[in-house]
């Protein structure tokens, strides 16, 4: 049985100080800094490669400063930072280039699910402990040492909650822009949704991938909105803010207005998204905490220094109507 640990905001923060209190009873607090806490508790300093996706949405910007934040020189760790520009076959080889440097240990934002298998059996065969952040793979779990994230599906059955509530009694023509074919939020946030819909009047009429990004969003949408129309379409799932951005820009474009000639869902809460919220623009937003550097990187560090760990670690995730996210915006950190 997989363990399950569910962590909130608050308890992040928890984490943060754990993590310091991990680095200051390391045997020689008052040495130098810049070793301080690394190599699993013996000063040495910890050489991580970290394959992030890419930069294709606000998250996901979020995420990469998150993440260099905690893997940093004064946390005991020397980062090697590759961002694959959302290509499978290039974060394979970025993750293959670690091994071949011989890295301690390596974190992986894994952009698709599947294909992972061949190089994560290289890594364990090479004695280099793999930690998951941010989506999952659907390899082996022995694969890998332990993963922290978001509950995707969760996220997509809060969004298909609320939209039920608000137009399940209405005929509701809706269409949506996925997020990268093949990767885990995709596929959850599309099995979490639908599930919480089924049953309603809301009709999936389209349903097409944006690859997380504004543009791909605005791209996606200009041709729904050719295909049925400004009056064809009543509701847009977007499984990103950056898309349900981007779709806002084609519904402006048509002559629409977005959040109430059109309704529009989406998930992340990042700043521009809640912003677009507080403005109308976007009717809710399911959020997908970005914050999870600490989390990896004690992840890391007690990886290397042996200590059991959670096999699963996820971070709980709020949502936001229009006053929630009036509310909320100012204290946001991303
Ligand atoms: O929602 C999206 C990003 O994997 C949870 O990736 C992440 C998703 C996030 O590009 O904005």
């Amino acid at each position: 049985m997989m363990k399950k640990r569910f962590i909130s905001t608050i308890a992040i923060a928890g984490a943060a100080a754990m993590a310091l209190t991990a680095c200051s009873s390391d045997p020689e607090p008052g040495a130098s800094g810049s070793a301080a806490g690394g190599g699993g508790g013996d000063g040495e300093v910890i050489t991580v490669g970290f394959a992030q996706t890419g930069s294709e949405s606000g998250w996901r910007s979020a995420n990469t400063d998150s993440m260099k934040e905690a893997f940093s020189a004064e946390n005991g760790f020397d980062l090697i930072f590759n961002a694959a520009d959302n290509d499978t076959a290039a974060q394979i080889t970025a993750v293959r280039s670690f091994i071949n440097q011989g890295v301690d240990a390596i974190v992986i934002a894994p952009i698709v699910e599947d294909g992972w298998d061949d190089v994560l059996t290289e890594a364990k065969n090479a004695g280099i402990p793999v930690i998951l952040e941010d989506r999952t793979v659907s390899s082996p779990e022995d694969l890998y040492a332990a993963w922290v994230g978001l509950d995707f599906e969760k996220e997509g059955t809060m969004a298909g909650e609320w939209a039920a509530a608000e137009f399940g009694d209405t005929e509701t023509k809706m269409v949506v822009l996925e997020g990268t074919t093949g990767s885990a939020p995709a596929n959850d946030r599309a099995t979490g949704f639908d599930a919480a819909i089924e049953g309603t009047m809301i009709e999936k009429i389209d349903s097409q991938t944006g690859d997380f990004t504004r543009d791909g969003g605005k791209s996606v949408m200009e041709g729904f909105l050719q295909n049925y129309g400004v009056d064809g379409i009543d509701l847009v799932y977007a499984h990103n803010d950056d898309m349900a951005l981007g779709a806002i820009e084609a519904i402006e474009a048509a002559g629409a207005v977005p959040g109430e000639d059109i309704k529009i869902i989406s998930i992340d809460a990042v700043h521009d998204g809640m912003q677009a919220l507080v403005d109308g623009k976007i009717n809710y937003i399911v959020e997908c905490n970005p914050l999870l550097g600490e989390l990896a990187a004690g992840l890391v560090k007690d990886v290397l220094a042996g200590n059991d760990v959670e096999r699963t670690v996820y971070v709980e995730d709020q949502a936001f109507d229009q006053a929630a996210a009036e509310a909320a915006l100012p204290d946001r950190k991303y």
